[in-house]
């Protein structure tokens, strides 16, 4: 890089968001990565919710999102990234709108077990125009799928980078969000302070 960022005190904020369907990883991924004590949203699963929501391979799980998870990570000193973690029961999905407003891009989390239930997440995305990228959150005891197999089970497009994450690692996290940073750079129209490609 060759710009510097020393002479400004006030990193650039981006703010990201973490999507993905019910139970994937949304609310571990964000307190793994952050910086600053996460703000998160629970609420206890309700007996109603066993009804609608798949817990398969959660069965432990005993909380949901309601509103969002906040979370918080220098990427360098010029660039802090703000993470939004949205909620994934349908239920709560009206957020997601809001959530959306002024964010830069997405990390899409998906569970190779429960693959559809990231489409909703990827349509949103494709939709609005946001750049965004698939990260496959890898359970214990799930099969592991190539990221290309998974990129033509969701039909995605060739340019959306398809990596491999656990959301409860801080350092896989991390590598995630860089990865979402640099496709999101890459793609941006114009980002003259890393001297992108014209
Ligand atoms: N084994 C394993 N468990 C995980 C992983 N990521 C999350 N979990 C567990 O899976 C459960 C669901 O994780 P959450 O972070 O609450 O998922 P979420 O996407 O925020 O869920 P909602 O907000 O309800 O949609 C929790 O019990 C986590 O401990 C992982 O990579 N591996
Ligand atoms: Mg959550």
């Amino acid at each position: 890089m060759d710009y510097d960022d020393s002479s400004d005190p006030f990193p650039t904020a981006l703010k990201i968001l973490i999507a993905g369907g019910f139970g994937v990883g949304k609310t571990t991924f964000t307190g793994a990565v952050s910086e600053i004590a996460p703000l998160s949203t629970e609420e206890l699963l309700t007996t109603v919710s066993e009804g609608t929501d798949d817990l398969t391979g959660v069965e432990n799980k005993t909380t949901t999102t309601v509103a969002m998870d906040f979370g918080r990570i220098t990427l360098d000193p010029g660039h802090v990234l703000y993470l939004f973690g949205t909620p994934g029961q349908e239920r709560f999905w009206f957020m997601w709108d809001e959530l959306s407003e002024g964010a830069l891009g997405a990390v899409v989390l998906a569970d190779t077990r429960r693959l559809e239930d990231c489409f909703a997440a990827v349509d949103f995305f494709e939709q609005r125009g946001m750049g965004f990228i698939v990260a496959i959150n890898e359970f214990d005891g799930g099969y592991r799928y190539e990221p290309e197999e998974v990129r033509s089970a969701i039909d995605l497009d060739p340019r959306v980078p398809v990596v491999r994450c656990d959301a409860r690692i801080s350092s896989s996290g991390i590598a995630t969000l860089l990865t979402l940073v640099k496709h999101l750079l890459a793609h941006a129209p114009a980002a003259p302070s890393y001297g992108a490609h014209t």
